[in-house]
């Protein structure tokens, strides 16, 4: 296993994640996933970590799908294991308490959409092209897709893409509201620095605490979840990031968190 399959450059907290496996269009094989899981399980424990951007190797693709590949041959027990280890480590990706930002910069297909559809959030270069092809190799989503996507454009949307396999432009994902916003190629890395800025000079604790109301809270009932709302609020007042926040506002003066 190269641990050169996923770099990682990390600047003050802030993560970059890019899958590095350009000359197969960074399409996830066991080995990627592998070492993907690994770095993650790392950043998990990381209390100074702020915030993560996973992006892809290249200019052409973010992920172009799992590696049909490797999977041809597979048994449906090999099969069954291999989509255990991607659902896991998508997962982890999805749980990390901090902001997941996909940067996708071109093919985002199968495994790949499925992997940004687990971030928080997702920017896309405007030639990136974005869909679940896999009823066209004969298979279904296997990581994720068919429960993930109609939670991120409905229900109608999901069952158009799964069940079509169409492929639609950057254009039509921000409408559908697959990704938040497109941009020329060559200014997504401006697009990196500024989410740097902008998740650096907010208080840690309350970014995590966000991400976690919205995260837990959907899978809860109103009642239930706003509760957690209220929880998660109160706790934001036992730490010292709530005096310094509120104490800058009335000083006239920027937080330092
Ligand atoms: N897997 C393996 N290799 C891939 C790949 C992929 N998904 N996508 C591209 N490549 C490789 C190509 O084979 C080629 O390799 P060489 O021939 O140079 O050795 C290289 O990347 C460059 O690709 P192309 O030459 O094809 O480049 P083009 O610009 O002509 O086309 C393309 C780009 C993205 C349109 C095309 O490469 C393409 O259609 N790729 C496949 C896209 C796709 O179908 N993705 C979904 C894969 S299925 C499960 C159930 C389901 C799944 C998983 C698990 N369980 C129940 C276990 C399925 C998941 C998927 O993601």
């Amino acid at each position: 296993m190269s641990e050169n399959l996923i770099e990682v450059v990390d600047a003050a907290g802030l993560v970059r994640l890019t899958i590095n496996r350009p000359k197969a269009l960074n399409a996830l094989n066991s080995a990627v996933l592998s070492e993907l899981e690994r770095v993650l399980s790392e950043l998990e424990a990381r209390d100074d970590l702020r915030g993560v951007l996973i992006t892809g190797a290249g200019e052409k693709a973010f992920v172009a799908g799992a590696d049909i590949a490797e999977m041809h041959e597979k048994t449906p027990e090999e099969a069954r294991a291999f989509a255990s280890q991607a659902l896991r480590t998508i997962k982890r990706l999805e749980t990390l308490p901090v902001p997941v930002v996909a940067l996708v910069n071109g093919f985002c297909l199968g495994g790949g959409c499925e992997l940004a559809l687990a971030c928080d959030w997702a920017v896309a270069s405007d030639n990136a092209v974005f869909g679940q092809p896999e009823v066209l190799l004969g298979v279904i989503p296997g990581f994720g897709g068919t429960q993930r996507l109609p939670r991120r454009v409905g229900p109608a949307m999901a069952l158009d893409l799964v069940t079509t396999g169409r492929k639609i432009d950057a254009a039509e994902a921000l409408r559908i509201g697959l990704v938040n916003r497109v941009m020329p190629q060559a200014e997504l890395e401006a697009y990196a620095e500024e989410l740097a800025k902008q998740l650096a000079g907010n208080g840690p604790a309350a970014v995590r605490n966000a991400k976690q109301a919205v995260h837990d809270g959907m899978d809860q009932d109103l009642d239930s979840a706003l509760a957690l709302e209220t929880a998660l609020f109160a706790l934001g007042f036992a730490g010292s990031e709530q005096k310094e926040g509120m104490g800058a506002f009335l000083e006239k003066r920027k937080p330092n968190f």
